[in-house]
């Protein structure tokens, strides 16, 4: 690309659309294309998907898949940057129970920063991610009270590993669990550079916050309903159909367009066919829970949505998103809560934009980074006057 080259032909119109298609910027980790959805490093999605998540996160921080030695090693780093700092449990004790839990995420990783803190974008990134599970675990046991025999963090552990240790349930299989959680992070770990939540966390450290403050300023970009939080919003959705049966389902979906409500886990703003990741956890939920009632009801969904949007030419794309099926495969391994959804997304993305942020903060323009963004917004409404 010649700093020459035309990219994008500006006009009025695209004034107050939320920047939309207008490129500010490169990213080194991930891009998406209309049809394979997104892909990392160059790598499809769907390829990667049955992948360690620290062998993923390795790739988005390298640009490359590591070998084994190179994997064993990271997990390795991972493991020994995984402690928690002291003080973080009196701060989530005082925290409101009734609180979302991306608020207790954001505040979570607020205090990570103020109490372990090092300054250095990288290490601090990656201080980040090997905290997260722990951090997230923690954050599942303070809010809903289970205060008693809080296992310690065993750092000998892998991510999703530690998390569910420190989470604990009864009565639950923990290795399909683990499956869940780490398809789960892998397919969620980045998404292009220019999503909501990814430019928020870019544009607070372009300004040298802490990558521990540009992060929580990404969570608090990612919780919101149009964003990270449709998950949440797409499982309460499925569980309101409450039935399995083609004709009803389809009854609920026409009732749903007609009181100009959305169809939860259809559509999407760049992909034009069934997103991948939702392709991956259809497979996943016919291995693990085909008879599950609420999966049962997703299958029906997959063939009746977009059989019925396509009927509005408005819609771009009436296929299946990466939101369809997650909730019910955490609710199907013991993940009940559709409150606490997005926090696996804010999980899985710390290791995605703590990647970008290191790359624009330390790569991009040759090493000296992108500067502190400044977009330009045009005045209106506003001739000159003076007070009388
Ligand atoms: N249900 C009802 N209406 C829909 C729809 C759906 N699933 N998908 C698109 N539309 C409507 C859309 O609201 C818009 O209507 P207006 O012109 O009246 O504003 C029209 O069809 C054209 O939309 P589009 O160009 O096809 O898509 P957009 O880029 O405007 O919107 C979505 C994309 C994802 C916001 C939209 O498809 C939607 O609301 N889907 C349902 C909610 C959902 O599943 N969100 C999670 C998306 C997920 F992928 C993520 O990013 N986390």
């Amino acid at each position: 690309m010649s700093d020459e080259e035309s990219l994008f032909e500006l006009t009025s119109s695209h004034l107050n659309t939320g920047m939309r298609g207008i490129p500010v910027g490169t990213c080194r980790t991930s891009f998406v294309t209309p049809t394979e959805g997104v892909h990392y490093c160059g790598y499809p999605i769907s390829e990667l998907a049955s992948l360690l998540p620290e062998d993923v996160i390795y790739l988005l921080f390298n640009k490359e898949l590591p070998n084994s030695d190179q994997s064993l090693k990271f997990q390795e780093e991972l493991k020994s940057r995984g402690a928690l700092p002291d003080g973080v449990e009196q701060v989530l004790a005082s925290l409101p129970r009734d609180g979302h839990p991306m608020d207790w995420l954001s505040i979570g990783i607020h205090t990570l920063g103020m109490l372990g803190g090092e300054g250095d974008w990288k290490s601090d990134a990656l201080n980040l991610v090997a905290r997260m599970p722990r951090l997230l675990g923690l954050i599942f046991r303070y809010r809903e009270g289970r205060l008693v025999n809080i296992p310690a963090d065993d750092l000998s552990m892998g991510l999703v590993a530690r998390f569910t240790n420190t989470l604990d349930l009864a009565d639950v299989d923990k290795s399909v669990m683990d499956q869940v959680i780490a398809t789960y992070l892998v397919l969620h770990m980045d998404h292009g550079g220019g999503n909501l939540s990814t430019f928020a966390g870019k544009a607070v450290a372009s300004g040298h916050a802490t990558v521990y403050s540009s992060m929580a300023g990404a969570m608090n970009a990612l919780s919101g309903p149009l964003h990270g939080r449709a998950n949440q919003s797409c499982f309460e959705f499925v569980q309101k159909i409450g039935t399995s049966d083609p004709a009803e389902v389809e009854a609920f979906v026409r009732g749903e367009l007609e009181a100009r409500r959305p169809v939860f886990g259809f559509g999407h703003a760049v992909l034009r066919a069934e997103d991948p990741r939702a392709t991956v956890q259809f497979a996943l939920g016919e291995k693990i829970c085909p008879d599950d009632e609420y999966f049962k009801t997703i299958r029906v969904l997959r063939e009746v949505a977009p059989r019925v949007l396509s009927e509005n030419p408005k819609i771009s794309n009436p296929n299946a998103n990466v939101d369809i099926a997650s909730g019910t495969l955490l609710n199907h391994v013991g993940l009940c809560d559709p409150e606490y959804y997005t926090t696996f997304f804010g999980w899985a993305r710390v290791a995605g934009i703590g990647a970008q942020i290191v790359d624009e903060r330390t790569v991009m323009r040759g090493g000296k980074g992108t500067p502190i963004y400044r977009p330009k917004y045009i005045a209106e409404e506003q001739t000159l006057r003076h007070v009388d």
